[in-house]
């Protein structure tokens, strides 16, 4: 493995305060909150959090605004998205800059996330002209029976720090169009990117003569989250992260009847078939598993090889883990940067020390890097564990570029090993049976809320719904119908006939 030079604090400073000036946002001083980078694992700025009567304000203002957006049309609303998302496009360079320094992703894959929100933009626009309800067959004369979609009220979204930006971007544009406004509260981890996205919103917001309060930003701990999480007048919370999390936040909205949308962890698979293309199965499973860093919740982070291919396939693997650069995710060749923090580096060789004491196998990476050059920053070796069975650590979702490789003999028998964890996210089958591959994606096959064929686990396009079951939480973001989450149907009953008339035949006066 390749590693690259290293990046100085002072310098990630001074680009991103460039960044950050070219978007339009000067650095708010403060303490209490610390912008950092997981390049170097050294703080930038402080800044300052916001507090419960922020929140409280926050709701007051986004609440005053959705009394007026909710009525202004669809179409004029996705101007306001239209224009978000060419500001993006125009700043693309520097919003990407600021998610690789506080984020620790390569360059391709920072501008990756910042594209997805420009397609997320474009998405919402055509959808502003798109939010369908049904007419219905009346089983009375002389009536109409229809379906309409209203804005539903506030959205508190709560993003995660590995997708800081993109997470934002769909809740936020879809939320828009259908006549919501949005309060963000994003992880403590990515500040910097938060504020550019806030800034570049509350222009659009100006330029198309829209409120700038269909947009607040609340930078700060779990409190604030908390306070959106508790408020009756908050209508959807919308929560990106752990199932811990999830399992919090979903019972304390729902005990106030109000609705949560739940993206929470995966423990995602691959099966791959003797008939497999290796070399599209290697391409797909390297950037699945260790790209990221192993930080999307679409990781692969399982992966089910039939047992005539497993020798070879795991050799090759290896070969590929032995050579991927990583470092400075600055450096056009360097595929693997940092992980978030040493927490992360930390609770990474924790998953490795339990898998190890219940037989796993090292077979390629593991080690860390880089420890004398940024001694408070954490590069890894993705990693490459054989385990004989599906126990004990191999069931969890470790955020870290942990690959677990398990073998098997029928397809039924992968299935069931695919489907044997809590988690239900993404999935995957490369083969070029094309039976195996329907069974996979039947609904016996993959339990999950995204199975593909041929193609890794992660990387999904904005263009389908985004989200999973069972310890996933349920929820669907971005595209084909997710949209339906951000409104409230209302069905309208209108007897234009001068007949009165009750369904189910029902006489009465
Ligand atoms: C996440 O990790 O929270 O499918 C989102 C993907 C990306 C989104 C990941 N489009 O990997």
């Amino acid at each position: 493995m390749t590693s690259t030079a290293q990046p100085i604090t002072d310098d990630l400073r001074t680009s991103a305060r460039a960044a950050l000036r070219n978007i339009g946002v000067t650095v708010p001083k403060g303490g209490d909150l610390h912008a950092r980078t997981p390049l170097t694992g050294e703080r930038l700025f402080g800044l300052t959090a916001a507090t419960e009567a922020d929140a409280e304000e926050a709701v007051d203002a986004t609440r005053a605004a959705f009394l007026t957006w909710r009525t202004t049309p669809a179409p004029r609303r996705g101007e306001l998205v239209r224009r978000l998302g060419e500001l993006l496009s125009e700043h693309k360079s520097d919003l990407a800059d600021l998610v690789t320094i506080e984020a620790g992703k390569i360059r391709s894959e920072a501008l990756g996330e910042i594209q997805e929100m420009i397609d997320i933009c474009d998405f919402a626009v055509g959808l502003s002209r798109q939010l369908y309800g049904r007419t219905i067959a009346s089983e009375r004369p002389g009536h109409r029976l229809a379906e309409t979609w209203h804005p539903l009220g506030v959205v508190g979204v709560i993003s995660a720090f590995n997708f800081p930006a993109a997470v934002w971007s769909w809740n936020t544009a879809v939320a828009l169009v259908c006549g919501d406004t949005v309060i963000w509260k994003p992880s403590e981890l990515t500040p910097l990117i938060s504020l550019a996205c806030d800034h570049l919103l509350a222009r659009a917001a100006d330029e198309v003569g829209a409120s700038r309060d269909v947009h607040r930003l609340l930078l700060g701990d779990r409190v604030v989250g908390e306070r959106l999480v508790d408020d009756p007048r908050v209508a959807l919370v919308s929560a990106t992260g752990s199932t811990r999390m999830g399992r919090e936040v979903g019972p304390r909205v729902a005990a106030r009847f109000g609705r949560s949308l739940l993206e929470l962890g995966g423990n995602n698979a691959a099966i791959v078939a003797p008939s497999a293309d290796l070399d599209l199965a290697i391409q797909g499973i390297v950037f699945a598993a260790a790209g990221t860093a192993g930080q999307r919740c679409t990781t692969l982070r399982r992966l089910i090889i039939h047992r005539d291919i497993a020798d070879t396939l795991v050799e090759r693997l290896t070969a590929a883990y032995d050579k991927l650069p990583i470092g400075n995710p600055f450096d056009d060749t360097t595929l693997v940067g940092p992980l978030i923090s040493m927490t992360a580096l930390d609770a990474m060789n924790s998953a490795l020390a339990r898998v190890q004491a219940q037989g796993g196998k090292i077979l390629a990476g593991g080690k860390r890097r880089l420890s004398e050059e940024a001694p408070a920053a954490a590069y890894v070796e993705p990693v490459l564990v054989r385990v004989d069975e599906q126990s004990g650590v191999v069931r969890e979702e470790t955020f870290a570029p942990i690959l677990y490789v398990l073998t098997y003999d029928t397809l039924d028998e992968a299935i069931a090993l695919h489907n044997d964890v809590s988690q239900g996210l993404s999935s995957s089958i490369f083969t070029r049976d094309q039976q195996e591959a329907e069974i996979f994606l039947s609904a016996a096959g993959s339990d999950c809320g995204i199975a593909n064929v041929n193609v890794g686990t992660s990387g999904a396009e904005i263009g389908g719904a985004f989200g999973g079951e069972k310890d996933t939480g349920g929820g669907r973001e971005s595209g084909s119908d997710a949209w339906k989450a951000y409104m409230r149907p209302a069905t309208n009953t209108v007897n234009y006939s001068s007949e009165p008339a009750l369904a189910q035949g029902v006489s009465f006066l």
